[in-house]
């Protein structure tokens, strides 16, 4: 086992590592920005450094820091938790090279399914139900209309170095084709530095279903369930659950063993997500692997009774996993929501000042946060800044008890989601489980109308 693992990452999910790295028994370096010196991860690490300025480009994304800091400390791994450097390649093989672990799958592993195109292609072979499109990048408009009208409109333009919704282009029309397909390439080319786009059949109104999965490197692969996600806004999940009202227990047998086939062809190792689009036929079709611990692997450890982040570190130490397929079950109804220092009707950030914070505990809650009374927000870097994790033996008692929770939360100073995740708690088709990616368009502001319609 490890001795001493480097955490590179802020906020919540640097204590969540803390905490496993604690029970473990194993020593934690924690790296911070010049805006997080007052942290939590900060104060809670048996050690720290400073790794640069508080821009992120300088700090958590800055890879030549991480690394000096975890030889200066002699780290002998790295947790890298979500965003930032999560599904970095080069990052995982700056540390192979180092003779640090790196917590995640191999380099060659991340680099592939990294690559969307490529992915699209292994998942493929290995038998993951798809929607039709391109095999591989396409790499002419004659060529992009051609598989457009092979597959029918409408159809989406994705980034292959996208994901997470970055550079997309829906088309409906042939007479559209030529010029979002150039545009998807130039916002592709400006935002990973490759232009390189595929095509898709595009589904409407679908919602978001992902498998967790976890595999060690012993050959053993299982699969946790799965959560859903569709509620969204843009591309940024606003709450998750799980299981889904939409998966019975048949067919969680089945993607589930679809996803542990699949990630056993590319030798997966360490915690996964297999990322799903489902029609309103409940067929599963597959859109992306995050390679990373997510925000929302919680209410997958409420259900199955696993804590991920502690198997991760075993598993990146050469154990085996601890419990086989046969042994997970699922009970109960787990649903988080994100809270977000933001505007709960505009969605602006408000980052700044807290002066009071409390959300109240009890039976089936769990607060994930790096707040306190006395936190500042940085304006830096994302904006949420707790996660409200409730179990009940259903939805309904789940819901409620995130409902009373979330009624009896403080938090003074800053605005937050709370108010917009007690008007979905409350709404009759969340409550229903009628869900979809397009849930919240109902709560978004009412754009103003431009001007020369004003005038009209
Ligand atoms: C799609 C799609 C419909 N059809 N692909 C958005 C995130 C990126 N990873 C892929 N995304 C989508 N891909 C096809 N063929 C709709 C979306 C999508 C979406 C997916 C999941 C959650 C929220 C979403 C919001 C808008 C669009």
């Amino acid at each position: 086992m490890f001795k001493k693992i480097l955490v590179a990452n802020r906020g919540e999910i640097a204590l969540r590592v803390i905490f496993a790295c604690r029970e473990l028994g194993i020593r934690t370096v924690a790296v911070y920005s010049e805006a997080d010196e007052n942290s939590l991860h900060v104060r809670f690490a048996d050690e720290d450094i400073c790794i640069g300025p508080a821009k992120s480009a300088d700090s958590y994304l800055n890879v030549p820091a991480i690394i000096s800091a975890a030889e200066i400390t002699g780290a002998d791994a790295i947790h890298p938790g979500y965003g930032f450097l999560s599904e970095s390649a080069y990052l995982a093989e700056v540390c192979e090279a180092c003779h640090i672990r790196f917590i995640g799958p191999d380099p060659h592993v991340i680099r592939l399914l990294g690559d969307k195109a490529k992915a699209r292609k292994a998942m493929k072979k290995a038998g993951v139900p798809m929607l039709p499109g391109s095999e591989g990048p396409v790499d002419s408009e004659e060529a992009a209309l051609k598989i457009a009208r092979e597959i029918g409109y409408p159809v989406i333009i994705k980034a292959v170095a996208g994901g997470g919704g970055r550079g997309m282009r829906i088309v409906r029309e042939p007479s559209d084709l030529g010029h979002s397909f150039r545009t998807a390439q130039r916002e592709a080319e400006a935002a990973f530095g490759r232009g390189d786009v595929y095509i898709e059949k595009y589904l409407d109104s679908p919602r978001h279903i992902e498998y967790q999965i976890i595999g060690d490197h012993h050959g053993n692969v299982v699969h946790l369930g799965e959560r859903e996600c569709s509620i969204q806004r843009r591309h940024q999940k606003l709450i998750e659950e799980s299981p889904s009202v939409a998966v019975s227990d048949k067919v969680r047998r089945k993607m589930g063993a679809v996803v542990v086939d699949a990630a056993r062809a590319v030798q997966y190792t360490n915690a996964g997500t297999f990322e799903f689009l489902v029609d309103d036929k409940g067929q599963f079709y597959f859109m992306e692997v995050n390679t990373r611990i997510q925000v929302e692997h919680p209410v997958t450890e409420w259900v199955t009774g696993i804590d991920l982040v502690k198997e991760q570190i075993r598993i990146a130490a050469g154990e085996r996993l601890s419990f086989r397929q046969s042994d997970v079950t699922w009970t109960g109804h787990s649903i988080e929501c994100r809270v977000n220092a933001e505007d709960p009707v505009t969605f602006v950030p408000s980052p700044g000042k807290i002066h009071a914070f409390s959300i109240p505990g009890g039976p089936g809650v769990r607060v994930d946060t790096a707040c306190h009374s006395e936190a500042t927000i940085p304006p830096h870097y994302d904006s949420m800044i707790a996660k409200v994790i409730v179990h009940g033996r259903d939805r309904a008692e789940a819901i409620a008890r995130m409902k009373r929770t979330l009624e009896m939360s403080v938090v003074e100073g800053i605005r937050t989601s709370i108010p917009l995740h007690l008007k979905i708690l409350n709404d009759p088709d969340f409550v229903a489980g009628r869900l979809s990616t397009h849930f919240m368009e109902r709560f978004m502001p009412v754009k103003k109308p431009v001007a020369a319609e004003q005038s009209a």
